[in-house]
């Protein structure tokens, strides 16, 4: 296995363009193993103030760049990303665990991001329309908001980094960022290749910390005019508390809780590899994992037999080694909760059938790993079947029919994602209208959207915002409507209006 190594012993901050020592700092570990990787700052408000100043400052000169010389930039920060994505892939596995095959997704998915935000700075199209009156014309145009505050999460430290600052900048705005402490890596390679590309000084800042402090004083400054953050639903609703006493706008994408739901005439092999892989691959640590299979009665007992069989194949380990399926969960943290959520499924009468319990693969004694899990007859008001888990475990619940599943898969509070597997036409179209999430898909799992469409979804997953898709120039720009009156005489709207 080739060495993967970062090239500092502290991760420093980035500030108007300069790489800043922070004043404290604590370690990032490697979940694989358990081991310090390097340290990250432990940033103070004064450093979040810095960056907002030099954001500020930034930006006013940025707006006034063409839109597609901006996407210039993006072009080149999307084609170095291209070259190193191999190199950067690997830092992802080491920081976060994912087994490197999705690493390498991962980093596509923000090679992606950059060429196609580059390209709708050649785009980004407002509205000619015409106005009431004669000699008159009426336009919308997108205009910056300012200065874009976004704070990530450790799950897809690069891609949902790039959802949210390449639209930021190739609207015209200028970007703080706060990524997870347990994921810092990313952002210092990502600032690197943006400084490489040419991206003028103090549009891209990164402040490391937690929070409480970094994230905390973004969200109350003045001077930043979105908050654009993916995580949990706890900080978001304080993150929604905060904007909303400030009239500042914010965009939250705050998890799932999805299922897959399998008809009575769907192709079982399909189901059963759609299934693991969106429940199990990452370690279920994504929004989209599936973590509720919603099943007929009719196919319940060989789908539940089929998929113990494929549990059983899957591999535990290192995610930088070659043939393993299934990393570690980020931290001891992330495996209590996990732990406590099986006690919970107990406790509530499901059948646990496979896994259960944190795992210490040899050699690897001090990472943090934990058995892809089923639970069998769970019914719909069961907490394991309501909330997020954040881990490999996945419920079973049994239905009669269509309209039961659908009713089961809209009980949760959240609506981010949800699949059925059926070969009838006519379900396909009644599932895609009637399950409430952002996301739907058809004979495949509950993960794997893609850049160009919206991402995000309904009820206690957001707040109708979305990340990327064109959509997510929506966050970043406000919309202006401009009239333009050439006839040289005052006209009154809706007054002089000459009925015909
Ligand atoms: C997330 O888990 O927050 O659709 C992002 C997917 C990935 C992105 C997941 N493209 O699963």
């Amino acid at each position: 296995m080739p060495k993967v190594s970062v090239d500092v012993k502290v991760l420093p901050n980035y500030i108007n363009g300069e790489f800043i020592q922070g004043e404290t700092s604590v370690p990032v570990i490697n979940p694989a193993n358990g081991e310090k990787i390097v340290d990250v700052p432990q940033s103070t408000r004064d450093d979040v103030e810095e960056a907002v100043k030099a954001a500020k400052e930034a930006q006013k000169k940025w707006a006034l760049v063409p839109a597609p010389q901006r996407a210039e930039v993006l072009y080149r920060i999307g084609q170095l990303l291209k070259e190193r994505k191999e190199e950067i892939a690997r830092l992802l596995t080491l920081e976060n665990g994912k087994v490197l095959e999705e690493a390498r997704g991962e980093v596509q998915e923000g090679i992606d991001m950059a060429f196609y935000m580059a390209g709708e700075g050649r785009r980004m199209f407002g509205q000619t329309t015409h106005a009431e009156l004669p000699n008159k014309f009426a336009m919308s145009v997108r205009a910056p908001v300012g200065v874009v505050g976004i704070i990530t999460p450790w799950n897809f430290p690069i891609a949902i980094a790039t959802w949210k600052a390449f639209p930021a900048l190739v609207a015209g705005n200028a970007v703080v960022w706060k990524p997870a402490t347990e994921t810092p890596i990313m952002a210092y390679e990502l600032v690197k290749i943006c400084e490489e590309a040419g991206l003028p000084k103090g549009l891209l800042n990164v402040v490391y910390g937690s929070g409480s402090t970094v994230g905390e004083a973004m969200v109350r400054h003045p001077d930043i005019d979105v908050i654009s953050f993916t995580g949990s639903n706890e900080t978001g609703r304080r993150i929604a508390e905060l904007c909303g006493s400030q009239l500042k706008k914010y965009s939250l994408e705050l998890g799932g809780k999805n299922a897959v739901i399998v008809m009575d005439d769907a192709d079982l092999d399909l189901a059963v590899e759609g299934i693991v892989w969106s429940a199990f691959g990452t370690s279920g640590q994504r929004c989209t994992a599936c973590s509720r299979v919603i099943v007929h009665e009719a196919v319940k007992e060989e789908l539940e037999n089929r998929l113990i069989e494929e549990i059983k194949r899957l591999t535990i380990g290192n995610g930088l080694e070659e043939g393993i399926r299934v990393g570690p969960i980020i931290n001891q943290a992330g495996i209590d909760k996990i732990k406590r959520y099986i006690e919970i499924g107990k406790d509530e009468g499901a059948t646990l059938v496979i896994g259960g319990n944190q795992v210490h693969p040899k050699s690897l004694e001090n990472g943090f790993y934990f058995e892809p899990t089923l639970f069998t007859d769970a019914t719909i008001d069961m907490r394991i079947a309501q909330e997020e888990i954040f881990g490999p475990v996945l419920s079973l619940i049994t239905v009669k029919d269509l309209d039961e599943a659908i009713e089961a898969n809209n009980s949760v509070k959240y609506g981010l994602s949800s699949s059925i597997f059926t070969r009838d036409v006519n379900k396909v179209f009644r599932a895609q209208r009637d399950l409430d999430t952002g996301i739907v898909y058809v004979n495949a799992g509950t993960t794997g959207a893609e850049i160009h469409l919206p991402f995000g979804g309904t009820k206690g997953t957001g707040n109708g915002h979305r990340d990327s898709g064109i959509q997510a120039l929506d966050v970043f720009t406000e919309w202006k409507a401009v009239y333009v009156d050439y006839s040289g005489k005052l006209q009154r709207a809706q007054i002089d209006v000459e009925t015909q």
